[in-house]
């Protein structure tokens, strides 16, 4: 099937729901016949990033590598969803300038912190209130929002199955798929 590459670069809050819509759209671009990798934290910060932590230089060296990666996938011609947090703009910025123009996707998982907070799936924010967990992002670790991103997930309010047709329409405008 006829696609172009293109690394299509989730960021949001940790509980935003990153994973979940960037998992649910490969499985939408697998069955139209596309081809995908999903980088995130599961396949990353066990292996490649394994020696990293979350200050904010080792924050900045897991964006960095994993830009890298995401370059070396979309040269070999895929579709390349990645789901990290990656709070700071510069480092958004770093790997948008790895790409040829066009084929980085900025796309903002814009749940806020309450609602974040209040779904909690694994009990960090709890613990990261309770001063548990250090440098978490959102309470004593900043998130610094897109600017522009090419799309706006308003992820709060809208569920999984649109926030995924919201992206096909995207990919489709731009002529990715
Ligand atoms: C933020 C943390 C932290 C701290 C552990 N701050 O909800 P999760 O559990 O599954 O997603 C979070 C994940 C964030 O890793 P990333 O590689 O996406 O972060 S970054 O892009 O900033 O490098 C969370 C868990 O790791 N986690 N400690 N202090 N999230």
């Amino acid at each position: 099937k006829k696609q172009k590459p293109c690394v299509m670069w989730f960021t949001g809050l940790s509980g935003a729901g990153k994973s979940t819509v960037a998992g649910a759209l490969e499985s939408r671009l697998a069955e139209l016949g596309h081809h995908t990798y999903l980088l995130d934290g599961d396949n990353v910060r066990h292996g490649l990033c394994r020696d990293l932590g979350f200050s904010t230089e080792d924050r900045r060296e897991n964006i960095r590598r994993i830009g890298e990666v995401a370059k070396l996938m979309a040269d070999a011609g895929l579709i390349v969803l990645s789901a990290f947090i990656s709070p700071h703009r510069q480092e958004r910025q770093l790997v948008r300038d790895l790409l040829p123009e066009g084929e980085f996707l900025e796309v903002f998982v814009d749940t806020p912190l309450a609602e974040c907070e209040k779904r909690d799936p694994k009990g960090l924010y709890k613990k990261a209130r309770a001063g548990e967990i250090k440098q978490f992002t959102g309470i004593d670790s900043e998130y610094q929002a897109p600017d522009s991103p090419e799309i706006h997930l308003p992820a709060g309010e809208v569920s999984i199955t649109e926030l995924v047709e919201l992206c096909l329409e995207s990919l489709k405008q731009r002529h990715i798929i």
